[in-house]
C-alpha cells in the first residue's frame, strides 16, 4: 500500500476531490497553507493500492493547473537597506500540485 500526498491549489481542489471520490478513491482532505506564500491550499491524503498509485497520479494531475501568481514586495521584507522606501511586485510559479508518495507499513482501521 502506498499514501499519497498531494498539496494542490485551493482554485483546483474542489475538482480533484470530485474527481478522485467519483473514481471510487477514499480520501481525506485537509486545509493546509503554503509556507512561502501563506496562501491557503489543500492537502489530500489518499491510501491507494501499489496498483491504483499511477490512475490517482493522472486524475490529480489533470485537474492541477499550474498559475503564475504576482507577490508583492513590502519595503520592510524585501528592501536590501531597513528604512528604505522601495515596493514592486514578483511572480511566483505555482503548482500543479506538489505530490509526495510514501511506503506504508500497516493499515488499520477500528
Ligand atoms: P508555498 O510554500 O506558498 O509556495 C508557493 C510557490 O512559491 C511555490 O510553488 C514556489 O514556486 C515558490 N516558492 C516556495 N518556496 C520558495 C522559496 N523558498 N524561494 C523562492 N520561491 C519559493 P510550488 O513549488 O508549486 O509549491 C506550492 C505549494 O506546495 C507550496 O506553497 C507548499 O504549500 C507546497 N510545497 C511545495 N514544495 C513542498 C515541499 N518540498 N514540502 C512541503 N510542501 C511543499
Amino acid at each position: 500500500m502506498k499514501l499519497i500526498l498531494a498539496i494542490v491549489n485551493n482554485d483546483d481542489a474542489h475538482f480533484v476531490n470530485t474527481s478522485l471520490t467519483g473514481a471510487g478513491f477514499s480520501v481525506t482532505k485537509i486545509s493546509s497553507t503554503g509556507g512561502f506564500l501563506l496562501n491557503g491550499n489543500s492537502t489530500f491524503i489518499l491510501g491507494v493500492d501499489e496498483n491504483q498509485v499511477d490512475e490517482a497520479l493522472n486524475i490529480i494531475k489533470t485537474h492541477s493547473k499550474r498559475r503564475v501568481q504576482n507577490v508583492p514586495f513590502t519595503p520592510a521584507s524585501m528592501s536590501p537597506m531597513p528604512g528604505a522606501m522601495s515596493s514592486g511586485s514578483a511572480s511566483v510559479n505555482v503548482g500543479g500540485a506538489t505530490v509526495f508518495i510514501l511506503d506504508v507499513e500497516k493499515s488499520l482501521r477500528f
